[in-house]
């Protein structure tokens, strides 16, 4: 995908705070963290979200929130974490490449919407 922003990143045609990576995902600060550790998790595969990700690869569905609980615990978030993924327009998904969200370093508010 030449133009999506997040294929983007993954090729390093536009910077960002590298968190990890490997052959599958690759893991990034997010620009406008809402937490203390605010994290995205991507696969490298672009897939528009995650129901699309799910349906296409499974594997790499369970893989990229495998990564997330790995990344989560190098980033001390040993007292928990969430993980969000916005899916489609009423979630308001901004970027439409499959991105998991890890949230932690505080405690977050209980509302989940
Ligand atoms: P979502 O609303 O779930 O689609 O989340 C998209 C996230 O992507 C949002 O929290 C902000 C982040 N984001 C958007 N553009 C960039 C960027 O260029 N660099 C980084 N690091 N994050 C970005």
């Amino acid at each position: 995908m030449d133009d999506c922003l997040f294929c983007r990143i993954i090729r390093g045609e536009i910077p960002s705070a590298k968190v990890y990576e490997d052959d599958r995902v690759y893991a990034f600060r997010d620009i406008n963290p809402q937490a203390p550790v605010h994290v995205l998790v991507v696969p490298k595969a672009h897939y528009k979200n995650v129901s699309d990700c799910a349906g296409k690869d499974p594997g790499l569905t369970g893989y990229v929130f495998k990564a997330c609980t790995d990344i989560a615990r190098a980033e001390g978030l040993e007292n928990g974490f969430r993980l969000t993924t916005n899916n489609g327009p009423d979630a308001c998904q901004s970027v439409e490449h499959m991105h998991v969200h890890i949230l932690g370093g505080a405690k977050l508010t209980d509302k989940m919407g």
